[in-house]
Protein backbone atom coordinates (compact mmCIF):
# COMPACT_ATOMS: atom_id res chain seq x y z
CA UNK A 1 0.00 0.00 0.00
CA UNK A 2 1.00 3.74 -0.88
CA UNK A 3 0.17 6.96 0.96
CA UNK A 4 -1.31 8.02 -2.71
CA UNK A 5 -3.77 4.91 -2.75
CA UNK A 6 -5.41 6.28 0.60
CA UNK A 7 -6.21 9.53 -1.36
CA UNK A 8 -9.57 7.71 -2.95
CA UNK A 9 -10.78 8.91 0.98
CA UNK A 10 -11.72 12.49 1.10
CA UNK A 11 -12.26 11.98 4.95
CA UNK A 12 -9.23 10.70 6.78
CA UNK A 13 -9.33 10.10 10.61
CA UNK A 14 -5.98 9.10 11.83
CA UNK A 15 -5.77 7.42 15.05
CA UNK A 16 -2.91 7.06 17.31
CA UNK A 17 -2.79 3.63 19.51
CA UNK A 18 -4.18 4.15 23.30
CA UNK A 19 -1.69 5.70 26.00
CA UNK A 20 0.26 7.41 22.77
CA UNK A 21 4.03 7.93 22.52
CA UNK A 22 5.75 9.76 20.56
CA UNK A 23 6.04 7.06 17.87
CA UNK A 24 2.71 7.26 16.93
CA UNK A 25 1.82 10.75 17.34
CA UNK A 26 4.99 12.20 15.22
CA UNK A 27 3.55 9.30 12.82
CA UNK A 28 0.58 10.35 12.67
CA UNK A 29 1.47 13.94 12.39
CA UNK A 30 3.13 13.25 9.68
CA UNK A 31 0.47 11.77 8.22
CA UNK A 32 -1.88 14.45 8.89
CA UNK A 33 0.47 16.95 7.28
CA UNK A 34 0.58 14.93 4.05
CA UNK A 35 -2.72 14.42 3.78
CA UNK A 36 -3.47 18.17 4.66
CA UNK A 37 -1.17 19.40 1.97
CA UNK A 38 -3.06 17.00 -0.80
CA UNK A 39 -6.48 18.86 0.42
CA UNK A 40 -8.14 16.22 2.38
CA UNK A 41 -10.22 16.60 5.26
CA UNK A 42 -7.93 15.33 8.16
CA UNK A 43 -8.45 14.83 11.74
CA UNK A 44 -5.43 12.98 14.15
CA UNK A 45 -6.66 11.95 17.45
CA UNK A 46 -5.92 9.00 19.90
CA UNK A 47 -8.83 7.51 22.79
CA UNK A 48 -8.62 5.12 25.17
CA UNK A 49 -9.01 5.89 29.31
CA UNK A 50 -5.69 8.16 29.83
CA UNK A 51 -5.66 11.95 28.28
CA UNK A 52 -1.82 12.60 27.95
CA UNK A 53 0.10 14.22 30.90
CA UNK A 54 3.92 13.37 30.39
CA UNK A 55 5.61 16.46 29.90
CA UNK A 56 7.48 15.21 26.80
CA UNK A 57 4.35 14.34 25.02
CA UNK A 58 2.96 17.96 26.29
CA UNK A 59 5.99 19.81 24.88
CA UNK A 60 5.92 17.57 22.18
CA UNK A 61 2.00 18.59 21.01
CA UNK A 62 2.69 22.04 21.93
CA UNK A 63 5.95 23.10 20.03
CA UNK A 64 5.53 21.26 16.80
CA UNK A 65 1.54 22.44 16.79
CA UNK A 66 -0.08 19.06 16.39
CA UNK A 67 -3.86 18.88 16.59
CA UNK A 68 -3.77 15.88 18.06
CA UNK A 69 -7.48 15.76 19.68
CA UNK A 70 -8.95 12.77 22.44
CA UNK A 71 -12.08 10.82 21.67
CA UNK A 72 -13.14 9.67 25.50
CA UNK A 73 -14.01 5.65 25.05
CA UNK A 74 -17.79 6.66 26.02
CA UNK A 75 -17.53 9.14 22.54
CA UNK A 76 -15.78 6.59 20.80
CA UNK A 77 -17.99 3.85 21.15
CA UNK A 78 -20.85 6.34 19.60
CA UNK A 79 -18.57 7.47 17.00
CA UNK A 80 -18.25 6.43 13.10
CA UNK A 81 -16.62 7.93 10.49
CA UNK A 82 -17.76 8.14 6.62
CA UNK A 83 -14.57 8.14 5.14
CA UNK A 84 -11.64 5.88 5.76
CA UNK A 85 -10.00 5.30 9.36
CA UNK A 86 -6.33 5.15 9.70
CA UNK A 87 -4.58 3.65 12.79
CA UNK A 88 -0.63 4.17 13.28
CA UNK A 89 1.46 2.34 14.96
CA UNK A 90 -1.04 -0.19 16.00
CA UNK A 91 -3.66 -2.07 14.04
CA UNK A 92 -7.73 -2.12 13.88
CA UNK A 93 -9.04 -4.33 16.54
CA UNK A 94 -5.90 -4.85 18.31
CA UNK A 95 -6.05 -4.33 22.08
CA UNK A 96 -4.10 -1.09 22.43
CA UNK A 97 -6.57 0.84 20.54
CA UNK A 98 -10.10 1.47 20.83
CA UNK A 99 -12.51 0.81 18.42
CA UNK A 100 -14.19 3.13 16.49
CA UNK A 101 -16.21 2.62 13.72
CA UNK A 102 -15.52 2.95 10.44
CA UNK A 103 -16.16 1.43 6.41
CA UNK A 104 -12.73 1.66 5.80
CA UNK A 105 -9.85 0.93 7.27
CA UNK A 106 -6.29 0.89 6.94
CA UNK A 107 -3.13 0.70 9.07
CA UNK A 108 0.40 1.24 8.97
CA UNK A 109 2.36 0.09 11.69
CA UNK A 110 5.90 -2.11 12.92
CA UNK A 111 4.39 -4.05 15.00
CA UNK A 112 3.96 -7.60 14.22
CA UNK A 113 0.69 -8.22 12.27
CA UNK A 114 -2.25 -9.14 14.15
CA UNK A 115 -5.54 -8.75 13.02
CA UNK A 116 -4.85 -8.68 9.70
CA UNK A 117 -8.35 -6.75 9.06
CA UNK A 118 -8.90 -3.61 6.26
CA UNK A 119 -8.29 -3.70 2.87
CA UNK A 120 -5.05 -1.52 3.12
CA UNK A 121 -2.03 -2.54 5.31
CA UNK A 122 1.41 -1.36 5.29
CA UNK A 123 3.12 -3.70 8.22
CA UNK A 124 6.94 -3.70 8.38
CA UNK A 125 7.84 -5.24 11.85
CA UNK A 126 12.02 -5.01 10.89
CA UNK A 127 11.63 -1.16 11.48
CA UNK A 128 13.12 0.49 14.83
CA UNK A 129 9.92 2.63 14.83
CA UNK A 130 6.75 3.44 12.79
CA UNK A 131 8.02 6.76 12.19
CA UNK A 132 10.76 4.87 9.60
CA UNK A 133 7.43 3.33 7.50
CA UNK A 134 5.83 6.97 7.25
CA UNK A 135 9.01 8.28 6.26
CA UNK A 136 9.88 5.95 4.17
CA UNK A 137 6.27 6.15 2.52
CA UNK A 138 6.19 9.63 2.18
CA UNK A 139 9.52 9.77 0.40
CA UNK A 140 7.89 7.14 -1.82
CA UNK A 141 5.52 9.75 -2.94
CA UNK A 142 8.63 12.26 -3.29
CA UNK A 143 7.08 15.14 -0.64
CA UNK A 144 9.96 16.79 0.38
CA UNK A 145 10.10 16.06 4.35
CA UNK A 146 13.18 17.73 4.79
CA UNK A 147 11.15 20.88 3.90
CA UNK A 148 9.38 20.65 7.20
CA UNK A 149 11.67 20.93 10.29
CA UNK A 150 8.32 20.18 12.67
CA UNK A 151 7.46 17.10 10.78
CA UNK A 152 11.05 15.68 10.61
CA UNK A 153 11.36 16.61 14.37
CA UNK A 154 8.42 14.44 15.05
CA UNK A 155 9.34 11.27 13.28
CA UNK A 156 12.87 11.68 14.61
CA UNK A 157 11.77 11.78 17.88
CA UNK A 158 9.45 9.04 17.71
CA UNK A 159 12.64 7.04 16.15
CA UNK A 160 14.52 8.50 19.14
CA UNK A 161 12.33 7.08 21.68
CA UNK A 162 11.13 3.70 20.43
CA UNK A 163 14.56 2.83 19.83
CA UNK A 164 15.97 4.17 23.49
CA UNK A 165 17.64 7.32 22.14
CA UNK A 166 19.34 5.49 19.28
CA UNK A 167 20.75 2.42 22.03
CA UNK A 168 18.74 0.20 20.42
CA UNK A 169 18.30 0.88 16.55
CA UNK A 170 18.49 -1.88 14.39
CA UNK A 171 17.53 -1.29 11.06
CA UNK A 172 19.17 0.28 8.25
CA UNK A 173 16.34 2.06 6.73
CA UNK A 174 16.01 3.85 10.52
CA UNK A 175 19.48 5.00 10.42
CA UNK A 176 18.61 6.20 6.36
CA UNK A 177 16.01 8.17 7.90
CA UNK A 178 18.22 9.44 11.09
CA UNK A 179 20.65 10.95 8.84
CA UNK A 180 18.01 12.40 6.30
CA UNK A 181 15.66 14.36 8.42
CA UNK A 182 16.54 17.59 8.71
CA UNK A 183 15.09 18.68 12.92
CA UNK A 184 14.85 21.76 15.05
CA UNK A 185 17.94 21.26 17.67
CA UNK A 186 16.08 23.76 20.29
CA UNK A 187 12.84 21.56 20.45
CA UNK A 188 14.87 18.35 20.63
CA UNK A 189 16.85 19.24 23.28
CA UNK A 190 14.49 20.43 24.97
CA UNK A 191 12.33 16.87 24.45
CA UNK A 192 15.85 14.81 25.50
CA UNK A 193 15.88 16.57 29.17
CA UNK A 194 11.89 15.64 29.84
CA UNK A 195 12.52 12.12 28.87
CA UNK A 196 11.26 10.63 32.56
CA UNK A 197 8.62 11.89 34.62
CA UNK A 198 8.78 11.64 38.91
CA UNK A 199 5.86 8.64 38.56
CA UNK A 200 8.57 6.70 35.98
CA UNK A 201 11.75 7.61 38.68
CA UNK A 202 9.04 5.80 41.30
CA UNK A 203 8.23 3.12 39.20
CA UNK A 204 12.24 2.28 38.21
CA UNK A 205 13.20 2.27 41.96
CA UNK A 206 10.67 -0.15 42.71
CA UNK A 207 11.45 -2.40 39.99
CA UNK A 208 15.31 -2.26 41.03
CA UNK A 209 14.08 -3.69 43.97
CA UNK A 210 12.62 -6.69 42.88
CA UNK A 211 15.39 -8.31 40.25
CA UNK A 212 16.10 -11.66 39.52
CA UNK A 213 19.39 -13.41 39.45
CA UNK A 214 21.04 -16.39 38.24
CA UNK A 215 24.33 -16.64 40.00
CA UNK A 216 25.86 -19.46 37.36
CA UNK A 217 24.73 -17.29 34.32
CA UNK A 218 25.37 -13.96 35.67
CA UNK A 219 21.83 -12.58 34.64
CA UNK A 220 19.07 -10.50 35.94
CA UNK A 221 15.92 -10.18 35.13
CA UNK A 222 13.49 -7.40 35.98
CA UNK A 223 9.72 -6.62 35.06
CA UNK A 224 8.94 -3.65 35.53
CA UNK A 225 5.24 -1.71 36.16
CA UNK A 226 3.82 -0.21 33.16
CA UNK A 227 6.13 3.05 32.37
CA UNK A 228 7.83 4.60 29.30
CA UNK A 229 10.24 2.21 27.14
CA UNK A 230 12.64 4.53 27.98
CA UNK A 231 12.95 3.84 31.60
CA UNK A 232 13.56 0.07 30.79
CA UNK A 233 16.79 0.91 28.96
CA UNK A 234 17.91 3.13 32.12
CA UNK A 235 17.30 0.29 34.48
CA UNK A 236 18.89 -1.91 32.03
CA UNK A 237 22.15 0.55 31.88
CA UNK A 238 22.14 0.59 35.51
CA UNK A 239 21.91 -2.92 36.11
CA UNK A 240 25.41 -3.05 33.93
CA UNK A 241 27.28 -1.06 36.14
CA UNK A 242 26.39 -4.04 38.99
CA UNK A 243 29.44 -6.21 39.35
CA UNK A 244 27.69 -9.71 39.84
CA UNK A 245 25.69 -8.91 36.73
CA UNK A 246 27.16 -9.82 33.22
CA UNK A 247 23.45 -9.39 31.42
CA UNK A 248 20.19 -8.63 31.91
CA UNK A 249 16.70 -8.30 30.49
CA UNK A 250 14.16 -5.56 31.43
CA UNK A 251 10.59 -5.60 30.63
CA UNK A 252 7.15 -4.25 31.35
CA UNK A 253 3.37 -5.21 29.71
CA UNK A 254 2.28 -2.92 27.07
CA UNK A 255 -1.46 -2.92 25.91
CA UNK A 256 -0.26 -5.80 22.84
CA UNK A 257 2.37 -7.72 24.01
CA UNK A 258 5.87 -6.63 26.06
CA UNK A 259 8.55 -4.60 25.46
CA UNK A 260 12.04 -5.55 26.68
CA UNK A 261 15.32 -3.71 26.80
CA UNK A 262 18.66 -6.19 26.92
CA UNK A 263 21.98 -5.49 28.37
CA UNK A 264 25.75 -7.59 28.13
CA UNK A 265 28.92 -6.43 29.53
CA UNK A 266 30.85 -10.19 28.83
CA UNK A 267 32.86 -10.66 25.41
CA UNK A 268 30.35 -13.67 25.42
CA UNK A 269 27.22 -12.55 24.51
CA UNK A 270 26.56 -10.23 21.98
CA UNK A 271 22.91 -8.24 23.05
CA UNK A 272 21.96 -7.76 19.66
CA UNK A 273 21.90 -11.91 18.94
CA UNK A 274 19.99 -12.47 22.37
CA UNK A 275 17.53 -10.09 21.60
CA UNK A 276 17.19 -11.39 18.57
CA UNK A 277 17.30 -14.73 19.76
CA UNK A 278 14.47 -13.92 23.24
CA UNK A 279 12.01 -12.46 20.31
CA UNK A 280 12.43 -15.24 17.10
CA UNK A 281 9.15 -16.00 16.39
CA UNK A 282 7.28 -13.93 18.66
CA UNK A 283 8.28 -10.96 17.88
CA UNK A 284 11.53 -8.60 16.72
CA UNK A 285 14.53 -7.94 18.55
CA UNK A 286 18.66 -6.42 17.97
CA UNK A 287 20.27 -3.76 18.22
CA UNK A 288 23.99 -3.23 18.79
CA UNK A 289 26.71 -5.23 20.30
CA UNK A 290 26.18 -4.27 24.10
CA UNK A 291 22.73 -2.38 23.86
CA UNK A 292 19.84 -4.23 21.92
CA UNK A 293 15.52 -4.09 22.75
CA UNK A 294 12.97 -5.90 21.37
CA UNK A 295 9.08 -6.28 21.33
CA UNK A 296 7.24 -9.94 21.73
CA UNK A 297 3.76 -9.76 20.88
CA UNK A 298 1.06 -11.29 23.27
CA UNK A 299 -0.88 -12.89 20.61
CA UNK A 300 1.84 -14.82 19.62
CA UNK A 301 3.53 -15.28 22.84
CA UNK A 302 0.08 -17.29 24.54
CA UNK A 303 -0.34 -18.78 21.16
CA UNK A 304 2.92 -20.58 21.51
CA UNK A 305 3.31 -20.85 25.22
CA UNK A 306 0.10 -20.97 26.47
CA UNK A 307 0.03 -19.35 30.09
CA UNK A 308 3.68 -19.62 30.58
CA UNK A 309 4.74 -16.80 32.68
CA UNK A 310 6.67 -14.41 30.97
CA UNK A 311 9.44 -14.41 33.87
CA UNK A 312 9.79 -18.07 33.75
CA UNK A 313 9.47 -17.83 29.84
CA UNK A 314 12.73 -15.19 30.05
CA UNK A 315 14.88 -17.57 32.78
CA UNK A 316 14.03 -20.63 30.57
CA UNK A 317 15.32 -18.65 27.45
CA UNK A 318 18.74 -17.08 28.96
CA UNK A 319 19.93 -20.45 30.63
CA UNK A 320 18.99 -21.76 27.23
CA UNK A 321 21.38 -19.31 25.52
CA UNK A 322 23.97 -19.69 27.70
CA UNK A 323 24.02 -23.34 27.81
CA UNK A 324 23.53 -23.87 23.85
CA UNK A 325 27.10 -22.22 22.70
CA UNK A 326 30.58 -23.69 23.09
CA UNK A 327 33.27 -21.23 23.11
CA UNK A 328 36.20 -21.23 20.87
CA UNK A 329 39.58 -19.30 21.71
CA UNK A 330 41.43 -19.39 18.59
CA UNK A 331 44.61 -19.44 20.48
CA UNK A 332 44.10 -22.38 22.45
CA UNK A 333 41.87 -24.32 20.61
CA UNK A 334 42.89 -27.65 19.44
CA UNK A 335 41.15 -28.15 15.37
CA UNK A 336 40.16 -31.87 15.72
CA UNK A 337 40.95 -34.57 13.78
CA UNK A 338 38.82 -37.73 12.42
CA UNK A 339 36.61 -38.93 9.66
CA UNK A 340 34.46 -35.52 9.89
CA UNK A 341 37.09 -33.37 9.11
CA UNK A 342 37.87 -32.70 5.51
CA UNK A 343 40.63 -30.81 3.24
CA UNK A 344 38.92 -28.10 1.21
CA UNK A 345 40.14 -25.91 -1.45
CA UNK A 346 38.67 -21.78 -1.28
CA UNK A 347 37.74 -20.76 -5.27
CA UNK A 348 39.63 -17.97 -6.21
CA UNK A 349 37.28 -14.46 -6.63
CA UNK A 350 37.62 -11.58 -6.25
CA UNK A 351 37.92 -9.78 -2.66
CA UNK A 352 37.15 -6.62 -1.76
CA UNK A 353 39.04 -4.96 0.64
CA UNK A 354 39.47 -1.77 1.97
CA UNK A 355 42.25 -0.42 4.76
CA UNK A 356 39.53 2.61 6.34
CA UNK A 357 42.75 4.49 7.62
CA UNK A 358 43.06 5.27 4.25
CA UNK A 359 40.48 7.80 4.61
CA UNK A 360 39.43 7.79 8.05
CA UNK A 361 40.96 9.24 11.12
CA UNK A 362 42.70 6.25 13.49
CA UNK A 363 40.80 6.36 16.75
CA UNK A 364 38.02 8.00 15.42
CA UNK A 365 34.30 5.81 15.74
CA UNK A 366 31.93 4.91 12.83
CA UNK A 367 28.83 3.21 11.59
CA UNK A 368 29.42 0.66 9.53
CA UNK A 369 26.38 -0.34 7.21
CA UNK A 370 26.02 -3.11 4.01
CA UNK A 371 22.27 -3.76 4.29
CA UNK A 372 21.29 -5.57 7.13
CA UNK A 373 25.19 -5.63 8.82
CA UNK A 374 25.68 -2.73 10.68
CA UNK A 375 27.91 -2.21 13.62
CA UNK A 376 30.36 0.84 15.63
CA UNK A 377 33.93 0.36 14.89
CA UNK A 378 36.72 2.35 15.97
CA UNK A 379 39.49 2.69 13.16
CA UNK A 380 42.67 1.49 14.44
CA UNK A 381 46.24 1.27 12.80
CA UNK A 382 46.90 -1.63 9.94
CA UNK A 383 43.96 -2.87 10.16
CA UNK A 384 42.13 -4.28 6.51
CA UNK A 385 38.19 -4.94 6.19
CA UNK A 386 37.68 -7.72 3.48
CA UNK A 387 33.39 -7.59 2.35
CA UNK A 388 32.42 -11.29 2.92
CA UNK A 389 30.13 -12.08 -0.01
CA UNK A 390 27.47 -13.77 3.05
CA UNK A 391 27.29 -9.72 3.64
CA UNK A 392 29.17 -9.23 6.91
CA UNK A 393 32.34 -7.87 7.17
CA UNK A 394 35.57 -9.50 8.17
CA UNK A 395 38.39 -7.49 10.01
CA UNK A 396 42.18 -8.25 10.28
CA UNK A 397 45.34 -6.95 10.71
CA UNK A 398 48.32 -6.71 7.95
CA UNK A 399 49.71 -9.41 8.44
CA UNK A 400 46.89 -11.51 7.71
CA UNK A 401 46.13 -9.46 5.01
CA UNK A 402 49.64 -9.74 3.80
CA UNK A 403 49.38 -13.47 3.65
CA UNK A 404 46.08 -14.00 2.48
CA UNK A 405 45.60 -11.88 -0.41
CA UNK A 406 46.98 -10.29 -3.19
CA UNK A 407 45.54 -6.50 -4.36
CA UNK A 408 44.97 -6.05 -8.34
CA UNK A 409 43.68 -3.83 -10.66
CA UNK A 410 40.90 -5.45 -11.27
CA UNK A 411 37.49 -3.60 -11.54
CA UNK A 412 34.86 -4.26 -8.90
CA UNK A 413 32.88 -7.26 -9.71
CA UNK A 414 29.16 -6.72 -11.12
CA UNK A 415 27.35 -9.27 -8.93
CA UNK A 416 29.47 -9.41 -5.49
CA UNK A 417 27.09 -10.91 -3.10
CA UNK A 418 23.06 -11.13 -2.63
CA UNK A 419 23.43 -8.12 -0.72
CA UNK A 420 22.85 -5.10 -2.78
CA UNK A 421 25.49 -2.03 -3.25
CA UNK A 422 28.39 -1.82 -1.51
CA UNK A 423 29.22 -0.86 2.40
CA UNK A 424 28.92 2.88 3.69
CA UNK A 425 30.58 4.07 6.79
CA UNK A 426 28.73 7.20 8.59
CA UNK A 427 31.52 9.19 10.57
CA UNK A 428 30.20 9.72 14.25
CA UNK A 429 32.52 13.31 14.76
CA UNK A 430 31.08 15.39 11.19
CA UNK A 431 28.13 12.74 10.36
CA UNK A 432 29.72 12.61 6.45
CA UNK A 433 28.52 9.11 4.98
CA UNK A 434 31.64 7.82 2.52
CA UNK A 435 30.70 5.08 0.49
CA UNK A 436 33.53 2.19 0.18
CA UNK A 437 33.40 2.03 -3.32
CA UNK A 438 35.87 4.77 -3.92
CA UNK A 439 38.52 3.24 -1.15
CA UNK A 440 38.59 -0.72 -1.83
CA UNK A 441 40.62 -2.92 -3.80
CA UNK A 442 39.81 -5.92 -5.31
CA UNK A 443 41.90 -8.47 -4.44
CA UNK A 444 42.52 -12.22 -5.47
CA UNK A 445 43.98 -15.08 -3.07
CA UNK A 446 47.50 -15.66 -2.57
CA UNK A 447 48.17 -18.85 -4.25
CA UNK A 448 45.83 -21.72 -3.46
CA UNK A 449 43.53 -21.55 0.02
CA UNK A 450 43.89 -24.40 1.34
CA UNK A 451 41.81 -25.18 4.60
CA UNK A 452 40.18 -28.13 6.97
CA UNK A 453 36.45 -27.87 7.25
CA UNK A 454 34.08 -29.18 9.56
CA UNK A 455 30.52 -29.16 9.89
CA UNK A 456 29.37 -27.95 12.86
CA UNK A 457 26.39 -30.19 14.61
CA UNK A 458 26.18 -27.45 17.62
CA UNK A 459 26.53 -23.68 17.62
CA UNK A 460 30.02 -21.81 18.54
CA UNK A 461 31.08 -18.78 19.44
CA UNK A 462 34.85 -17.83 18.13
CA UNK A 463 37.29 -15.64 19.43
CA UNK A 464 39.91 -14.76 16.68
CA UNK A 465 43.47 -13.89 17.64
CA UNK A 466 43.12 -11.15 15.67
CA UNK A 467 39.46 -9.76 16.83
CA UNK A 468 39.05 -6.63 18.81
CA UNK A 469 37.41 -8.98 21.63
CA UNK A 470 33.96 -9.68 19.91
CA UNK A 471 33.26 -12.97 18.72
CA UNK A 472 32.51 -14.71 15.38
CA UNK A 473 28.76 -16.68 16.01
CA UNK A 474 28.87 -19.92 14.16
CA UNK A 475 25.70 -21.98 14.11
CA UNK A 476 24.78 -25.86 13.45
CA UNK A 477 25.45 -26.14 9.59
CA UNK A 478 27.90 -23.83 9.37
CA UNK A 479 32.12 -24.81 9.18
CA UNK A 480 34.23 -24.27 11.55
CA UNK A 481 37.57 -24.20 9.45
CA UNK A 482 41.34 -23.96 9.93
CA UNK A 483 43.22 -22.48 6.97
CA UNK A 484 46.40 -24.46 6.35
CA UNK A 485 49.05 -21.97 6.00
CA UNK A 486 49.24 -20.08 9.30
CA UNK A 487 46.57 -22.89 11.33
CA UNK A 488 44.16 -19.50 12.00
CA UNK A 489 40.53 -20.94 12.45
CA UNK A 490 37.74 -19.43 11.03
CA UNK A 491 33.72 -19.76 10.07
CA UNK A 492 32.32 -19.71 6.60
CA UNK A 493 28.06 -19.47 6.49
CA UNK A 494 27.03 -23.03 5.65
CA UNK A 495 25.17 -22.00 2.05
CA UNK A 496 28.52 -19.85 1.19
CA UNK A 497 31.15 -22.54 1.96
CA UNK A 498 28.92 -24.64 -0.38
CA UNK A 499 29.66 -22.21 -3.34
CA UNK A 500 33.36 -21.50 -2.29
CA UNK A 501 35.04 -23.92 -1.35
CA UNK A 502 35.39 -27.80 -3.44
CA UNK A 503 37.03 -30.40 -1.90
CA UNK A 504 41.14 -30.86 -1.83
CA UNK A 505 41.37 -34.52 -3.65
CA UNK A 506 45.55 -34.57 -3.68
MN1 LIG B 1 6.28 2.44 17.72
Amino acid sequence: MKLSDLLVYNEIWIQCHDNPDPDTIGSGFALYLYYKAMNHNVRLFYSGKNMITKTNLLIMKDMLNIPLEYISPEKARVTETEGLLLTVDCQYGAGNVTKIGAKHVATIDHHPMESGIGENLRICPELGSCATLVWKMLCEEKFPVSENKAMGTALYYGLYTDTNQFSELFGSEDLDMRDALVIDHKIMQKLRKTNLSLRELEVAGIAMKNYFYNAQHRYAIIKTLPCDSNVLGLIADFLMQVGEVDLCVVYNEVDDGYKLSVRSCTREVNSNELAAYLTRDIGTGGGHYEKAGGFISKRLFYSRYRKMDTEEYFKICLSEYCESFELIDDQTYEFPEGKDIKKYIHIDRPTIVVRPESFLDIGSKVTLRWGKYITDLEIVHDEYWALERGGYIQRFPRNVFNSFFEPTDEEFPDKYSDVPGLPTVRSWNDGRVYSIAGYAVVCRDKGPLKARGMKLTRNVKLFPEWGDGRYIPGYTGDYLMMSEKDKTIFIEPGNFFETNYVPDEE
